[in-house]
């Protein structure tokens, strides 16, 4: 089927985010679930993603990977499910900004934070996100003007840059204030989402008995 999507995926992963966005984007599609150190690192799969990382798609003959270039990629393949402004669309200069805002300076930041790594305040200048603090306050910012991202329409971005903070709000590499929050929580109640998390929690292995 020559247009078949098939997902690469590991319910403790990234890939989290790209289910919920194909389950916004509705159309069937294929999961493939890849372990840890093995069939992730084995020649079959890195002739997908040399990374040996998931996620990764297929659509046909067509492989994307990065977790914010599955999102685009959905949208704009899929422009049905409403999901970008159109090509040439002026929003999609908001659209750009925040998707690549969320997978460049927003995680790089994240991460170091996370992992312990400092900029120095006089290397800030050749950092692309600058310091941890301006990225928070830049994101507090373009959520807190309306309800999405990206006009008054809920967007891929939404689903990449929402997920980032959902993550960070749980696993406590952000900071709790109360725009991530109402933001959060208006993202979290979508069908999508909550469809897209139990199909990811019915793939976890089960839990190993204490002791
Ligand atoms: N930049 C990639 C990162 C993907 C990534 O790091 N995935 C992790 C799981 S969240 C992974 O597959 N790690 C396996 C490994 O590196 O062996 C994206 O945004 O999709």
């Amino acid at each position: 089927m020559a247009d078949e999507l098939v997902f690469y995926t590991n319910p403790r992963s990234r890939g989290r985010i790209a289910r919920w966005m194909l389950e916004e984007v509705g159309q069937p599609y294929r999961t493939e679930v890849l372990d840890y150190g093995t069939t992730m690192k084995e020649p079959a799969y890195l002739a997908v993603n040399p990374m040996g990382k998931v996620p990764a798609l297929r659509h046909g003959d067509a492989v994307v990977t990065e977790t914010a270039a599955i999102c685009a990629y959905l949208a704009d393949a899929f422009p049905q499910a409403k999901l970008a402004p159109p090509p040439g669309d002026r929003l999609r200069a908001p659209y750009y900004r925040w998707m690549f805002y969320a997978a460049g300076p927003i995680e790089a930041a994240v991460t170091n934070k996370a992992f312990g790594f400092a900029v120095p305040p006089e290397r800030e200048v050749s950092v692309g996100y600058g310091n941890f603090g301006r990225v928070m306050n830049t994101l507090e910012d373009a959520v807190s003007h309306g309800d999405y991202l990206v006009g008054n329409s809920f967007s891929a971005a939404d689903v990449y840059l929402g997920s980032q903070i959902g993550f960070g709000l749980m696993f406590g590499t952000f900071e709790k204030r109360p725009a991530f929050e109402r933001y959060w929580d208006r993202l979290k109640a979508r069908p999508a989402y909550i469809r897209a998390g139990e199909i990811d929690n019915a793939l976890m292995p089960p839990a190993k008995p204490a002791g």
